[in-house]
């Protein structure tokens, strides 16, 4: 049987009370690289203690995976992954819960935002390089925005292991990417890498072009990679289906959408 939800939030501007958004959460320079770059680079939002935590937790749970599933990862596509991480307490909750992301995510999404998942990758080097893409289906001229996608760094992003590429401005771009743009091997003349230390964010409109980068280093190139969504968004009412036990209320309503298409008793 379902517990009652004690201080079940139930509106955005309940959960920006209890995550602790303010009108000083996002800068006007903030806003303005959301809309005109569809972008933001955040450093230091992963403290030391947490950046710790985060990869001890992601090593632990990719050896748990690897121990059941193999090592197909590595054989195949070249990248670890770790899947699913919103089951995984409250270290992870914090991030798809953070201030900066979820003002970022309303300013892009509007107000019925929620989130879409979190997972970690690790491309291995000699390995990562994919095709720029977008992480929304196409949009149609004038249609809201669907996507925010967020990247956070647990180590160090660099120009050798792999640092994420985006395309500034293509977020409002309708259509796919033309076909050969989203060859691997295709250089867009505006492409930028988002170099950013450890425990920074990469903030974007998950309908920039983007794309991971060759990790030609030898070392790792660990990320978590989490999506907010828009109603529109065809995930949007599966999300509510396997919310964890003893979520923090930000990360129920976060995982909830039954007050907008009619399920029942999930908040
Ligand atoms: O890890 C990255 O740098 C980007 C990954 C990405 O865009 C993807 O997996 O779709």
């Amino acid at each position: 049987m379902q517990t009652q939800q004690t201080n079940a939030i139930t509106n955005i501007d309940q959960l920006f009370e209890a995550v602790g958004v303010n009108d000083k959460t996002l800068s006007r320079a903030d806003k303005e690289n959301l809309d005109k770059q569809g972008f933001l680079i955040v450093p230091g939002l992963l403290d030391k203690k947490w950046l710790e935590q985060l990869r001890a937790e992601f090593e632990r749970l990719l050896a748990e995976h690897e121990k059941e599933n193999g090592q197909h990862a590595r054989q195949t596509t070249g990248t670890r992954h770790v899947d699913n991480l919103a089951a995984h307490g409250k270290l992870f909750e914090d991030i798809f819960s953070h201030p900066k992301l979820l003002a970022a995510a309303r300013h892009i999404l509007g107000d019925d935002l929620r989130f879409g998942g979190i997972h970690g990758r690790d491309p291995l080097p000699g390995f990562g390089q994919q095709g720029l893409h977008s992480d929304a289906p196409p949009r149609q001229p004038g249609t809201p925005y669907q996507v925010v996608t967020s990247l956070w760094a647990l180590d160090d992003f660099t120009a050798q292991n792999g640092a994420t590429r985006l395309v500034p401005g293509t977020h409002t771009e309708t259509g796919l990417p033309p076909k050969e743009t989203r060859q691997p091997g295709y250089y867009h003349p505006k492409q930028i890498f988002a170099v950013a230390p450890a425990g920074s964010a990469i903030i974007f409109n998950g309908h920039l072009w983007h794309s991971g980068t060759e990790n030609k280093s030898k070392g790792s190139r660990r990320a978590l990679q989490c999506v907010h969504v828009a109603p529109g968004y065809p995930y949007y009412t599966s999300i509510g289906e396997k919310i964890p036990e003893g979520v923090s209320p930000a990360a129920r309503y976060l995982m909830s959408v039954s007050q907008i298409v009619g399920r029942q008793n999930e908040f």
